[in-house]
């Protein structure tokens, strides 16, 4: 079986990969339903950016963007078999989100375990290096990889301390790393989905992908996040045959058909 497919839903006027288009909450929704029929088995609800250089939103700020959304995707969510996750750094939204109907904290910051399992949700934990504002500022690492699978083995370990049933961990794609980082990273997915917690991805439309596609094509301005499809399409099925369980993307319904035909071709080996 592939992995699970996590639709994002961004609910900021300020992201950088859908320039705020969901803002509204109508939009939203209806963005929402639509991730969920082209086959997302989770939306992911987010209402504070975490683009390079991003100021942060208050929390009411944070809370009023997402929980409408939440309230009023819960019922076809649920009716679907499918979930939600919010996507934030903070335990105040964490909880509203899951009083609202999320299952699932992604949890960019990897320090809100014990909210996630007070609220009996699943907790996704994320490697970043720094803050959003200045986590792109020449971030270094001696050994990438083994330094982000020892930070997810040890928010791992504190989550099922705290209680947490249901574990996740991210190597956060583009939060303090180079693309060097970024593509070592991926190199080395199944060292990180050998330490046994099920592993999420997220490379959807990421600055990496821009560059390596401009390369590719010898074009001097690489392409916007619009235009990062192949690349964002290429590393989701990457990570999906290295034993990612869950990949987050922007565009479900491609994912969806590329991670089926990759299966496909696995179980005909
Ligand atoms: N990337 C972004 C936001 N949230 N959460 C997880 N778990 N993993 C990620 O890689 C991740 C995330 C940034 O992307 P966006 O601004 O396009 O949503």
């Amino acid at each position: 079986m592939g992995p699970q497919v996590m639709g994002v839903l961004n609910v900021t006027p300020d992201s950088f990969s859908d320039g705020g288009a969901w803002a509204d909450v109508d939009a939203a929704v209806e963005h929402g339903l639509a991730l969920l029929a082209e086959g997302a088995h989770v939306l992911d609800v987010g209402g504070e950016s975490t683009r390079p250089g991003a100021a942060p939103v208050g929390v009411d700020e944070e809370i009023a963007r997402v929980v409408p959304v939440i309230e009023r995707l819960a019922p076809a969510v649920v009716q679907a078999g499918r979930r939600l996750s919010v996507d934030t750094r903070h335990p105040e939204v964490a909880r509203a989100a899951v009083a609202a109907g999320a299952s699932i904290v992604n949890d960019v910051s990897a320090s809100l375990e014990e909210v996630a399992a007070e609220a009996g949700a699943g907790w996704v934990a994320m490697h970043m290096r720094g803050e959003p504002a200045t986590m792109q500022d020449d971030p270094r690492y001696d050994d990438v990889v083994g330094e982000v699978g020892a930070f997810l083995a040890a928010a791992a370990r504190r989550g099922r301390d705290a209680g947490v049933e249901e574990l996740w961990v991210d190597p956060g794609i583009g939060f303090g790393k180079t693309a060097a980082h970024n593509w070592e990273l991926l190199a080395s997915l199944d060292r990180l989905v050998a330490g046994g917690v099920p592993v999420l991805v997220g490379t959807s439309r990421k600055g990496f992908l821009g560059a390596a596609l401009a390369e590719a094509d010898g074009s001097e301005v690489p392409p916007g996040p619009d235009d990062r499809l192949e690349g964002s399409i290429t590393t989701a099925v990457w990570a999906a045959t290295m034993g990612a369980a869950m990949i987050r993307v922007h565009d479900v319904r491609a994912t969806v058909a590329a991670l089926d035909a990759a299966a496909s071709a696995g179980a005909a080996g």
